[in-house]
């Protein structure tokens, strides 16, 4: 019993340091005027599709981008060929990003003020969502070839989005995804979080998302 309540006051000490840390860069970003977006969700969702396609829809704003990966500099390469500053993480093994590697990025890249920075946290749906990592908000990136289930079975990343993006609309006619099911168990867990049907392929439902976004950097208090 003692070995259970060791692990759990271990485990709240690192979320309470974590926290405490990134609520320090949600500060310095705010001041800065860098509305930072936490981009979740699992391996090949989409999540550095979306990333260009947001890039592309607002040509007005400066963007920066944390590639986080467990290894490889794939995305972060692919990304700076759009000219877009770019910061590749590697975690080596572990299965989120935290604060501290988030601080570590930022006191390196030069931010200049305003923009957008997005985070692309490493591919997984469960981790990632226990962290906060100075963001303004968390974008969910779920695709149609994942399943309907995944609000189910992942309930925490749904639960924290602020926005949800439902991707790879263009292959939902070769699928039996189940849309009705994948809302209900949406809205069961998340009653605001608008839900976007995007492709990446066509770039169908990014005007909208990034028409959001900017409205949610615009009115946001950073
Ligand atoms: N057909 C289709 N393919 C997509 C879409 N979004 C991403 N992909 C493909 O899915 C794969 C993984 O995408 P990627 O953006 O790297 O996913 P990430 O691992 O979440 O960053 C790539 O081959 C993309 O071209 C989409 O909306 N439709
Ligand atoms: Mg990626």
């Amino acid at each position: 019993m003692e070995g259970i309540k060791d692990k759990i006051r271990i485990m709240e000490d690192i979320h309470s340091e974590n926290n405490s840390i990134a609520k320090a860069i949600n500060k310095l970003l705010s001041n800065k005027g860098i509305f930072t977006i936490n981009v979740m969700g699992a391996p090949g969702s989409g999540k550095t599709s979306a990333l260009k396609q947001l890039i592309k829809a607002l040509p007005d704003v400066k963007h920066y981008v944390i590639e986080g990966d467990i290894e490889s500099d794939i995305d972060a390469e692919e990304i700076k060929r759009m000219g877009i500053e770019t910061y590749q993480i590697n975690t080596f093994g572990a299965c989120h990003l935290d604060a501290p590697l988030i601080e570590i990025a930022v006191s390196q890249m030069g931010l200049a003020e305003n923009g957008v920075l997005y985070i692309e946290n490493i591919g997984n749906l469960v981790c990632p969502a226990e962290f906060n990592i100075g963001e303004h908000i968390k974008l969910l990136i779920c695709s149609v070839t994942d399943g309907g289930d995944k609000p189910y079975k992942y309930p925490l990343a749904f639960e924290k989005a602020d926005i949800i993006l439902l991707n790879k609309m263009d292959l939902v006619q070769y699928l039996d995804f189940d849309e009705d099911f994948f809302m209900k168990g949406v809205r069961r867990l998340n009653k605001s979080a608008p839900v976007f049907k995007t492709s990446c392929r066509s770039g169908d439902g990014f005007e909208d998302t990034a028409a959001h976004i900017k409205s949610l950097f615009l009115k946001h208090e950073i």
